[in-house]
């Protein structure tokens, strides 16, 4: 049986990948470019495309930075792998290191992570520990550890994950004809956006590049206001972050590209993940909505035109607490009649 190709395996070419580079893999990347069927009235001259990151093995986007940084700390002989996460870096780092055969210690905001996410790190057997402080300072805390206790740390600041990340912008440019001209995605700690920009870069000259778009959440918008936000709130909890960490790499992608960050606010989101669900058929957790939120917000201001792609960074299943703000099962006798009664 040929192995499973992963990002590793796909785009080895073009990634930090040697001999001894274990051949790690779930499968992730090649995720779907969907096509928007539901938005085209809001979008007078936009041609819309998702890439559907929830796709990936984990379900999100941190799949392909993750197995590259997991297959690097492994070739290097770490004993383990840490870091901070707001949920989705967590339960990729989870899987990978118990693919890998390596333990994992994951740091979490307590009460901040979304449930499927607790769960997928605890189900695969990391060490998880709650801390009663922001992300931001359990970002600090496993920095000082990695250090210290010589741990392989796995967050985004590692550069191995940016270098799996770019894969995204490889794949839009495979699925299209041509180079989209705005892709648009959510922004948290902010190596989402870099390591896109990284591989637009990489991959095309100056004057095909697409414009970068960030969308953060109004409550957790540092980017926004030029200042980290010391206590950031949204009910997008993966992007719940005060001071990210690639914050230079966001500025330049955006700068760089002519395009911009942008907030919008926590009813724009959970709008947008209805619509999604209900329109389009793709249940993407609230921080990837931002991203269409972003694209309706920047519409309305006409600052989009031709072929945009939002990034749909993870799934819905993440985050059941949207199946709590839609329409409750409704209770019916079984029969036949019953059920006509609500069609
Ligand atoms: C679904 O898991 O930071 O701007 O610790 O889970 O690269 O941080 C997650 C971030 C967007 C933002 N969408 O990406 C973590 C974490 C989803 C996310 C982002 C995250 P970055």
């Amino acid at each position: 049986m040929r192995p499973w190709p992963g990002v590793l395996q796909a785009f080895a070419d073009r990634l930090p990948v040697t001999d001894d580079t274990p051949p790690l893999s779930l499968g992730e990347g090649n995720t779907p470019l969907v096509p928007s069927v539901a938005f085209a009235r809001d979008l007078p001259g936009v041609e819309l495309f998702f890439k559907w990151e929830g796709a990936n093995p984990t379900g999100s986007f941190k799949d392909r930075g993750m197995v590259v940084a997991v297959a690097k700390a492994a070739e290097s002989g770490a004993r383990a792998v840490v870091c901070a996460s707001t949920g989705n870096t967590a339960a990729s780092a989870a899987a990978y290191a118990a693919r890998a055969g390596l333990p994992c210690l994951v740091v979490l905001p307590e009460g901040a992570v979304a449930s499927g996410k607790l769960a997928q790190a605890r189900v695969h057997g990391a060490v998880v520990a709650s801390v009663p402080c922001s992300f931001d300072r359990a970002l600090g805390l496993v920095r000082e550890a990695s250090e210290v206790l010589g741990l392989a740390l796995v967050n985004s600041v590692n550069p191995y994950r940016l270098e799996g990340q770019k894969t995204a912008a490889f794949e839009i440019l495979d699925q299209l004809s041509s180079p989209p001209d705005a892709v648009v995605l959510p922004v948290g700690n902010a190596g989402n956006i870099t390591a896109y920009w990284r591989g637009f870069c990489e991959a095309l000259p100056p004057d095909r590049r697409p414009g970068m778009f960030g969308v953060q959440a109004e409550g957790a918008a540092p980017l926004v206001l030029g200042r980290p936000v010391e206590d950031p709130q949204t009910v997008a909890t993966a992007i719940r972050i005060g001071r990210p960490a690639s914050w230079e790499g966001a500025v330049r992608a955006a700068r760089e590209s002519g395009g911009r960050v942008l907030a919008v606010s926590d009813a724009e989101i959970l709008q947008a993940q209805a619509r999604l669900a209900q329109e389009e058929g793709l249940f993407a957790e609230p921080a990837s909505a931002a991203s269409v939120a972003g694209v309706l917000r920047l519409a309305r201001e006409g600052l989009l035109r031709g072929v945009v792609v939002a990034v749909l960074t993870g799934h819905g299943l993440k985050d059941p607490s949207a199946a709590e703000r839609a329409a409750a099962p409704v209770r019916v006798e079984p029969t036949l009649q019953a059920l006509a009664a609500l069609v």
